[in-house]
């Protein structure tokens, strides 16, 4: 997969690049990341990327002419390597918020556009123009696209295949099956005085299955009950949550 990052601040990119999982599939070339800085396409001497808003107020935006540019050199750079033309994404607030299932349907693409806004924002008719999706990481202000766009291609790098390895073909994440994962213990059996669950060293592998299951339930109920409003149950599974209330009427 090829993701070309328009952005001012490319060095920030070295938090995905450079570290972890996403890092070895970068350095593998499972990833390729491609960066367009707007800078590089100004001008004037001073290299400026920012300008007013007409109408005034406070902030700047982001300059039209070196954005515009370095958005087409982005989408140039695939039709050069007789690559289709991509998707171009902007990452911004006021895009719709995006989940695992969206990350997933992204991650099928082998060539995409990522813009990164900073100050207030682009031009309305750059995004009219240029962009074919907004897409936002939620209801929380952040400083610019780059943070928002690094979480995304972590999020699109570990769906890329034979980057995560044994885990990632396990499928066992959260929001794979919609629920929340059950609680992990480590080391030591004993840690301040609270054991492990004793099921977990009985080497019963259905019976920790099973308990797996009802755990995994039972967080979602306490942590995330949206999510089992939307989840669809097995017979068992409603079984095991019927229980897993009448439990927790029990301890009132
Ligand atoms: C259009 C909103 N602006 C009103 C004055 C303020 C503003 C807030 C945040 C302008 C730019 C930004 C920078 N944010 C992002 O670029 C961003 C973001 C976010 O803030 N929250 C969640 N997801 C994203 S994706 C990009």
């Amino acid at each position: 997969m090829r993701i070309a990052i328009v952005t001012v601040f490319p060095e920030m990119f070295a938090a995905v690049s450079e570290f972890g999982v996403i890092g070895r599939a970068v350095k593998d070339k499972k990833l390729n990341l491609e960066f367009y800085n707007p800078r590089n396409f100004a001008e004037d001497s001073r290299k400026t990327v920012d300008d007013k808003p007409f109408g005034g107020g406070p902030g700047m935006l982001m300059k039209t002419g070196p954005l515009v540019a370095a958005i087409r050199a982005a989408k140039t750079s695939s039709l050069e390597n007789s690559r289709p033309e991509p998707k171009v994404y902007y990452l911004s607030p006021q895009g719709k918020a995006i989940k695992q299932s969206c990350v997933e349907s992204l991650a099928e693409e082998d060539d995409l556009v990522l813009v990164c806004g900073r100050y207030q924002g682009i031009d309305e008719r750059v995004i009219r123009s240029e962009i074919d999706e907004e897409i936002s990481l939620g209801d929380f202000v952040l400083s610019g696209g780059e943070v928002a766009a690094m979480a995304l291609i972590d999020s699109l790098g570990r769906c890329q295949p034979d980057v995560l390895g044994d885990v990632g073909s396990l499928n066992e994440d959260s929001f794979s099956n919609g629920l929340l994962h059950c609680p992990e213990y480590t080391r030591p059996g004993n840690f301040e005085g609270h054991a492990v669950p004793e099921i977990l060293l009985s080497g019963h592998h259905e019976a920790i299955k099973e308990w797996r299951q009802e755990q995994s339930l039972k967080v979602t109920w306490e942590k995330r009950p949206d999510l089992l409003e939307a989840a669809t149950l097995s017979k068992k599974q409603e079984s095991q949550l019927k229980k897993i209330k009448s439990q927790a009427d029990k301890a009132k």
